[in-house]
């Protein structure tokens, strides 16, 4: 027998190669996880993956899931062709695709007039970023525009750049890390043409400002500042082009990185900066506050004989009264010295060299922070509906896609990666839920008798993180307002005598009173769903606080620079309450977060990395086993599975497969349910091999589709010029 492959090939063209159904299938192996023969075996899960990988065919479904395995190399699959041949085409009509998705998204936000959600996840580098940018790039090439339509897509593409120069950097995992969780709404008006966007974006990784990891650099945009900047620029910022010369930026000794052209990539954020509706004042604000950042890092300090620290390069601290706008002497006193207030009595105590370093340092991050939240302020001021009555009357949809960072496991992890594997246990407990909700739905709604399957849910690790009073969170929170002397080592020893026993935490003691060699006295291990964690707690308590001395922010906030002006407040100052603290922040913006994702229709794109070394072509089967584990992605296809590998709505089902019997061929005139019924008896379907819903035919064993399959291309010849009109009609 015959069959006519209908893979997309390495240039993106669909191949039409004539070869036997086996063939075809043996090499490139199965577009959708539910046709596998075997849909129990890991086995023969990560074999379907290689052998797709292997012909540059990264993407998998599962059901409506869609699988992506990072190819890390540029593959011609994302033209402006390819878009078109995706529009409008149902899933499983054409090869899986990132545009498949972002199109059934767009039309399920349209005809069932509910809000949509793409969910991307994956571990860092696994190429989530890529898939959120090529959705929006799907969204604004391939939507309608009006005329005034056309810049908000231009504006919304070009909202990337910015945000990633600011807020992505070069890790060890990923040249290209986000170092933010972002959520981005596209607003579409009824005739669904893009009218709006609105970024969420969460903890920024901001200790990076002033520290990186061995192999690991800062934000992009202080490289990029210092290699594409005119001259004039650099001279009015008093900044020398080599970053070796700067404190802030020779941590991580890789100031260069092959894969980033750091001065190209500033055109390309200057440019974008001017499309978004950035001015030129507001540029150079931006940079004075960027160099200012360098300057500071490089502002050192002397010990006097009482342990008071002084100023040793005063230059330094006058360029800073220019770029930050502030005042020098007010500016070196706030960071050398705090105020106490006692019994209504301001006192000024000079703060020691250790002390003075961090103040330094705390201040940088928190003006490194406070522009970050400012851009984004901006860009969602530029994507805001400028048509008010769209506004007030709420008659858009939406679709919002999900990119945050991935889970992480570093040598050495500290209180962001807490916060970053968090996150993704939220992520992944929203999955559990509405996937097996989804599918349970669908069988009940359909009539059809429900299997349930086993699967980890994640919640227990949640909870432990965040549950009230008993939680990680709250006991790191009790440690920061507990008056008194609290250090790192008091709150593991709280967390040991509060959680010790619980199965997923784990510290040097063990339940017998010994201890654990293996592990030093200042980490607590989790163990998280996708694999275990050791965090050191050195600095969890002084991150969690995030305070920035009440002296610093005054002097900030007269800052004649006006985004820095606008990003300290007298009030904040005037304020006697205590901020909440980091990890509170974050735990609420995640809830928030979550509320969003659940009032929305979600899709999910899961993320692979193929190896550790960001080659192309290379399949580590370790690493790809580990994150199907982990993704939960075979208990995924066994909920899918449940009983059926595919599902079809009548009418889908019998356009399709009419051809094939006499009664319903050329035309059904009955109802759907009965057309299905004739034309599966008449295909010999034995009553263990289907079932009818109230709207769609289960099949149960691939085989069955497989073999209906292989007898529509038999018929082809004869049928070709009637399907290939009818083909694209659902
Ligand atoms: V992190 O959690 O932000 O550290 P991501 O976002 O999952 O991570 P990212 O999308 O940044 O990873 O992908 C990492 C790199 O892989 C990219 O910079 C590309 O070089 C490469 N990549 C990812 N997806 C694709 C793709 N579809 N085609 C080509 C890709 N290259
Ligand atoms: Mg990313």
């Amino acid at each position: 027998m015959r069959y006519q492959g209908r893979e997309m090939n390495v240039d993106g063209r669909v191949r039409l190669v004539m070869e036997s159904a086996l063939t075809a299938r043996d090499r490139v192996g199965v577009q959708d996880f539910v046709l596998l023969e075997n849909y129990n075996s890991e086995v023969a899960f990560i074999d379907n993956l290689r052998r797709r990988f292997r012909e540059n065919l990264i993407y998998t479904y599962i059901g409506s899931v869609l699988v992506s395995v990072n190819p890390y190399k540029d593959l011609e699959i994302y033209s402006k062709a390819q878009m078109e041949r995706y529009r409008g085409v149902s899933f499983y009509e054409i090869s899986p695709h990132i545009y498949a998705l972002s199109d059934n998204t767009y039309r399920a936000m349209r005809t069932e007039r509910k809000d949509q959600c793409i969910l991307i996840s994956g571990e860092s580098g696994a190429g989530k970023t890529e898939a959120s940018k090529k959705i929006l790039l799907y969204y604004t090439v391939t939507c309608p525009t009006g005329d005034h339509m056309a810049a908000l897509g231009e504006r919304l593409l070009q909202s990337n750049p910015v945000l990633e120069a600011f807020g992505n950097a070069k890790t060890l995992r990923n040249d290209n890390s986000s170092r933010f969780g972002k959520y981005m709404d596209v607003q579409f008006d009824f005739k669904g043409v893009p009218v709006g966007g609105h970024i969420l974006n969460y903890l920024l990784e901001k200790s990076r400002v002033v520290h990186q990891n061995h192999g690991e650099r800062n934000f992009h945009i202080f490289y990029q500042l210092l290699e594409g900047g005119d001259d004039d620029l650099l001279k009015s910022l008093e900044l020398e082009r080599n970053p070796q010369n700067y404190n802030y930026l020779v941590k991580g000794n890789c100031p260069r990185i092959s894969s980033i052209n750091d001065k190209n990539s500033w055109k390309t954020v200057m440019n974008a900066l001017l499309v978004i509706g950035f001015v030129e004042e507001e540029v150079q604000n931006l940079m004075n506050i960027i160099g200012g950042i360098l300057h500071l890092g490089n502002t050192q300090f002397g010990e006097g004989e009482e342990g008071e620290t002084y100023v040793t390069n005063e230059d330094q601290i006058l360029t800073l009264e220019k770029l930050f706008g502030v005042n020098s002497s007010a500016l070196t006193e706030a960071v050398t010295h705090k105020k106490l207030t006692a019994k209504g009595e301001e006192m000024i105590s000079p703060l020691n060299f250790e002390q003075t370093l961090s103040a330094r340092d705390a201040l940088a991050k928190s003006v490194y922070r406070r522009t970050f939240n400012w851009l984004v302020e901006k860009i969602n001021q530029s994507l805001a509906q400028k048509d008010e009555i769209h506004h007030s009357r709420k008659d858009f949809s939406v679709i919002g896609v999900l990119d945050i960072y991935g889970f992480e496991v570093l040598q050495h992890n500290s209180f962001e990666q807490f916060c970053i594997n968090y996150c993704n246990e939220k992520l992944q407990q929203l999955f559990i839920e509405l996937t097996l909700q989804y599918e349970q739905e669908e069988y009940e709604t359909e009539g059809i008798a429900w299997e349930t399957v086993q699967y980890f849910d994640n919640k227990i690790i949640c909870e432990l993180i965040e549950e009230k009073h008993k939680g990680i969170i709250s006991i790191m929170n009790e440690e920061c307002l507990r008056p008194g002397e609290t250090c790192d080592a008091s709150f593991l020893e709280k967390m040991e005598d509060s959680i010790g026993g619980h199965p997923h935490f784990v510290t040097h003691k063990l339940a017998n009173g010994k201890t654990r060699r293996v592990m030093s006295r200042e980490e607590f291990r989790l163990l998280h769903y996708a694999g275990e964690v050791s965090y050191n707690v050195n600095g969890f308590l002084d991150k969690n606080n995030d305070l920035l001395s009440r002296s610093l922010k005054e002097v900030m906030c007269q800052s004649d620079n006006q985004i820095l002006s606008h990003c300290f407040r007298r009030k904040e100052v005037n304020d006697q309450k205590r901020s909440e603290t980091a990890s509170t922040q974050f735990k609420n913006s995640l809830m928030k977060l979550m509320e969003i994702l659940m009032s929305k229709e979600p899709s999910y794109v899961r993320c692979i990395k193929p190896n550790d070394s960001k080659q192309p072509g290379k399949f580590d089967e370790v690493l790809v086993r580990h994150q199907v584990k982990y993704l939960g992605l075979m208990e995924n296809l066994r909920v899918r599975r449940a009983g059926f590998a595919y599902r079809r709505r009548f009418e889908a089902f019998l356009q399709r497969y009419k051809p094939l019997c006499p009664e319903t061929w050329p035309n059904w005139n009955g109802c759907l349910s009965d057309g299905v019924s004739t034309l599966v008896e008449h295909l010999g379907y034995t009553p263990e091999e289907y079932k009818l819903g109230r709207s769609k035919i289960f099949i149960r064993f691939p085989k069955t589709l497989f073999t209906t399959e292989d007898a529509l291309e038999a018929k082809k010849p004869e049928i070709a010029l009637i399907l290939q009109k009818s083909w694209r009609g659902y």
